[in-house]
């Protein structure tokens, strides 16, 4: 296989997600929707022959495209080494309804486990702006530990993320969507995490993981390590005190949205009425 841009950034950005610690064994997953030109490249490697398998949903917007996906059970930590073993290319059938490999996972196995919601999540991230064409799932620290102690609901997680990196709303002005402890792999989680992907970049899953999107794998990259940062910052607060003495407050946040040409939505912007972290 020729290293295209594409398949480098792909490598690149298995390996930074294992680095920071975020994949241990198997842990997460990463989808990309490729476009004509990359498919192009790639065409010559591909075999068409392969057998339809059924996605498990539907996904009729994303008919006749192909994705670049990890493998079920591969290892990020080994992506970049053994890439035609732990990744593969498919293609989404004329109904949406299934995928064939067409090129890697060489050795057997299937895509990601979580293949549903990585297609449901890129169908309606197509729907929303064509150019969004990555979804990138991992297992971060601190990020895990906030949902056993936050309450779990959108407005408290996004407010509490935002207030501890002044960039956080800027980066993701739309929030985080939360979701409460689900069976993974299946179509019900799917679903749920492609409603918050309708609007927002980042959803968490209670006591699992994030997932985020993105236009390109910096950009994707990014998303993952700020609010994993924030989330980190708050860990160590919340292990100082379980209180701020001081901090950011709506009206700062107002302000940041004319110079920074971003809009937030107020239902973050509560006044609170307790310095207690997690508490409106
Ligand atoms: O093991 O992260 O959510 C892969 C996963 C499943
Ligand atoms: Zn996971």
């Amino acid at each position: 296989m020729k290293e295209t841009k594409l398949i480098k950034e792909f490598k690149k950005i298995c390996t930074d997600g294992y680095n920071q610690g975020w994949h241990e064994r198997n842990g997460g997953n990463l989808s990309y929707r490729m476009n004509d030109d990359e498919v192009n490249e790639l065409k010559e490697y591909f075999n068409e022959d392969g057998k339809w398998q059924d996605i498990g949903t539907e996904v009729k917007d994303l008919a006749n495209e192909y994705f670049m996906v990890t493998g079920s059970g591969k290892y990020f930590k080994n992506v970049s080494d053994e890439f035609e073993d732990a990744v593969c290319i498919l293609k989404v059938s004329e109904d949406g309804k299934q995928y064939k490999i067409v090129y890697g996972l060489v050795n057997g196995g299937r895509p990601t486990s979580e293949l549903p919601t990585h297609l449901m999540n890129l169908e309606v991230l197509k729907q929303r702006d064509k150019d969004i064409r990555i979804v990138y799932h991992c297992h971060p620290v601190n990020t895990i530990a906030l949902t056993f102690v936050l309450p779990l609901e959108d407005e408290i997680f996004t407010r509490e993320i935002w207030e501890m990196m002044t960039e956080c709303p800027i980066i993701f002005p739309k929030g985080i969507g939360v979701i409460n402890w689900m069976v993974p792999g299946g179509r019900e989680i799917g679903v749920k995490t492609s409603e918050i992907m309708k609007e927002k970049d980042v959803a968490i899953w209670a006591h699992h993981g994030m997932f985020v999107c993105g236009k390109n794998f910096d950009e994707t990259f990014g998303l993952m390590y700020t609010v994993e940062k924030s989330a980190e910052i708050l860990v160590k607060v919340l292990s100082m005190s379980k209180e701020k003495l001081n901090t950011i407050t709506a009206d700062d946040f107002r302000k940041l949205q004319e110079p920074f040409g971003v809009t937030l939505e107020e239902k973050y912007l509560y006044e609170k009425k307790s310095k207690k972290i997690g508490e409106k």
